[in-house]
């Protein structure tokens, strides 16, 4: 894959996109419409009425109506934040190399030099009220910044909503900076991957660079109110997020579900009870990554899902790794040659890895951390190595 954007070239305009492999892999996982079905679901009013224009009747699903709606409450700005920050991380997970196509502005663009250099001829200036707003949340960090917004959904809301106030609910609503930002790159020619269309806006390299922006000022807000990058309520918040997607993504796809005729076996042992149970959890797992559904670059590894656990440990034990030089995944009696607790437990750095055999080695802690601290609890990881030590043993079938 090659780094940054994509031209896309349609009816004589240049329009830039992410790289076709990954719109190719969201397509596959029905993210262009779970994103698009993700805002309808917060548009179906009381009763489960409206949904905008939602392909599925998305208000009358499986998927429960959020009671926080759009633009409604504090909590809708707060999931608008991590819903995106999900999508930016799970797709930065799953292309580490290739991470710049999904990450932001560094700062509002307020100049041409700012923009990929297939927009700055197009570049006309915003508005002062845009300005002015932009330069509050680039600068968040200031004391008279800060104190505007009481939590980070209100701040969210306010980009998100109303970017013209800084209290939700009152009665003029002027669209948010993330509005701003995204009307400011339709392609009106590129109806396939253009900002225009909601269907399929995803697939546009300015969505990423304007939701890039977005996260990192909350990202700076949560750094100047003291906010730790994984303290528990967050990790939940986007994971939580990550399931509802999926949740809707089967709506769309009934496909992406488990086979139904093919039940999973019944089993047993000290991996099935206690060890998958943790890489299977809301915080430690997203099925997005890791899961047997999986297409992207991590497919080789199947921690949960649909899968039986003798499958999955079938596919550790003794198994290179794919980003883990020479080391296997999971070395029984061994859990320091044992690339699966080395990123798990944040080790992995210093375990002498060396490409090898195909595999490169990324050495980061597994589930990522902004700190580079490991996710699961000492216990979760005593847990993982006490398997490993005894030997690994395959789940038994009941
Ligand atoms: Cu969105």
């Amino acid at each position: 894959m090659s780094d940054g954007a994509a031209e896309f070239s349609k009816n004589g305009q240049i329009d830039l996109t992410v790289q076709p492999d990954v719109i190719a892999w969201m397509e596959q996982n029905e993210w262009q419409a779970a994103h698009f079905e993700w805002h309808s679901i917060r548009r179906c009013g009381g009763g489960g009425f409206g949904g905008g224009m939602s392909r599925v009747d998305i208000c009358n699903s499986s998927v429960p109506v959020p009671s926080d709606q759009e633009c409604k409450t504090t909590g809708d700005g707060f999931q608008f934040l991590a819903m995106h920050r999900h999508m930016i991380q799970s797709l930065k997970q799953l292309w580490p190399k290739h991470s710049e196509q999904f990450e932001g502005f560094k700062k509002f663009p307020t100049t041409a030099e700012e923009l990929p250099q297939q927009w700055r001829a197009d570049f006309r200036p915003w508005s002062a009220t845009t300005l002015a707003n932009a330069k509050i949340a680039d600068e968040i960090d200031k004391p008279e910044n800060l104190s505007r917004f009481p939590d980070e959904g209100a701040f969210g809301m306010w980009l998100q909503c109303f970017a013209g106030q800084a209290i939700p609910g009152a009665s003029v609503s002027a669209s948010g900076l993330h509005g701003d930002l995204h009307f400011k790159w339709v392609r009106s020619n590129n109806a396939d991957h253009g900002l225009g269309n909601q269907f399929t806006n995803i697939d546009n390299y300015m969505f990423w660079k304007l939701h890039g922006w977005i996260d990192n000022v909350w990202e700076k807000y949560r750094v100047a109110k003291g906010m730790s990058p994984t303290d528990q309520k967050l990790k939940d918040a986007v994971a939580a997020q990550c399931y509802e997607m999926d949740a809707i993504a089967q709506v769309i796809n009934p496909e992406l579900k488990p086979d139904p005729v093919d039940p999973l076996p019944t089993e047993s042992g000290v991996f099935h009870t206690t060890v998958r149970p943790i890489l299977e959890s809301d915080v430690n797992k997203c099925s997005g990554c890791h899961g047997a559904q999986s297409t992207g670059p991590q497919a080789g590894l199947s921690l949960g899902g649909d899968v039986s656990s003798a499958d999955i440990v079938a596919g550790l034990v003794n198994q290179a790794s794919k980003s883990g030089g020479q080391f296997r995944l999971v070395v029984p009696g061994n859990p320091d040659q044992s690339w699966l607790y080395l990123k798990a437990a944040g080790t992995a750095a210093n375990a002498g890895c060396r490409p090898s055999g195909g595999a490169s080695c990324l050495t980061g802690v597994m589930p990522q951390s902004a700190d580079g601290k490991p996710t699961l609890t000492s216990a979760e990881l005593a847990t993982l190595r006490k398997w490993i030590q005894d030997g690994a043993p395959a789940p038994t079938e009941r």
